[in-house]
C-alpha cells in the first residue's frame, strides 16, 4: 500500500515539478562517453567518433527532466581536469570499455584516485561497462570485481553493463541518474 502511495505521489510530483540534473562523464579514452551522450540526446550512434579534446557540455531535456552533461576527454592529458568538472554534480558517470581487458587496471586506478579527492566526497557514482554488444565484453559481476567497486564504502556506487551502440540498459541508466536529481518548480 505504501509503495502504491509513493508511486502515486511520485507521479503527482512529476506533473508539477521539474527535475534538474548535472552529471559528469569521465573514463578512459575510447570508452564511449561522447557516444553515450549522443544516444541520450538524440539516439544517434556513429562508428567514426572524434576523441574529445578538453570537454564538451550538452543540455538535454526529456519531458520534465533537464540534464546538463559534462563530457570530459579521457586521454591522459585531460585526466587532471576530471576532478574539477566533477565537483558539485549530482552524480559521476564513469564509463569503461568492458571489452578492452588490458585497460581495466588503468581504469580502476583512475576511478579510485578520483574518488579519493576530498572535494568529491559523497557524490554518487555510476560505473557503466559499455560495449556489451562485443563478444569479449565482461559481464557486470566481473566488472565489479575488476574495478574493485566493493571497496568503495563512502558513497553510493552502482554498476550496469550497457551498450550505447545497441541501446541496451540505457533506460535503467537514465532511471538511476534521474533519481539523483533535485526537484524544483
Ligand atoms: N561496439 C561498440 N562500440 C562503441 C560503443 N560505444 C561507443 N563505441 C565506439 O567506441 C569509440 C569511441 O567512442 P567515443 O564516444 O568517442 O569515446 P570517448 O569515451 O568519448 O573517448 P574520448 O573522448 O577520447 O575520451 C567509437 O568508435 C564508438 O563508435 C558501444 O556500445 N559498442
Ligand atoms: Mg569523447
Amino acid at each position: 500500500m505504501a509503495a502504491i502511495l509513493k508511486s502515486f505521489l511520485d507521479w503527482l510530483r512529476s506533473l508539477f515539478f521539474k527535475t534538474e540534473l548535472e552529471l559528469t562523464l569521465v573514463g578512459l579514452q575510447n570508452s564511449g562517453k561522447t557516444t553515450l551522450v549522443n544516444i541520450i540526446a538524440s539516439g544517434q550512434f556513429k562508428e567514426d567518433m572524434i576523441p574529445t579534446v578538453g570537454f564538451s557540455m550538452r543540455k538535454v531535456t526529456k519531458g520534465n527532466v533537464t540534464m546538463k552533461l559534462w563530457d570530459i576527454g579521457g586521454q591522459p592529458r585531460f585526466r587532471t581536469m576530471w576532478e574539477r568538472y566533477c565537483r558539485g554534480v549530482n552524480a559521476i558517470v564513469f564509463v569503461i570499455d568492458s571489452a578492452d581487458h588490458e585497460k581495466l587496471e588503468t581504469a580502476r586506478n583512475e576511478l579510485h584516485s578520483l574518488l579519493e579527492k576530498p572535494q568529491l566526497a559523497n557524490i554518487p557514482v555510476l560505473v557503466l561497462g559499455n560495449k556489451n554488444d562485443l563478444s569479449e565484453a565482461l559481464p557486470v559481476d566481473k566488472i565489479i570485481e575488476a574495478m574493485d567497486l566493493r571497496s568503495i564504502d563512502n558513497r553510493e556506487v552502482s554498476c550496469y553493463s550497457i551498450s550505447a551502440k545497441n541501446q541496451v540498459n540505457i533506460d535503467i541508466t537514465l532511471q538511476w541518474l534521474i533519481k539523483k536529481g533535485k526537484g524544483s518548480k
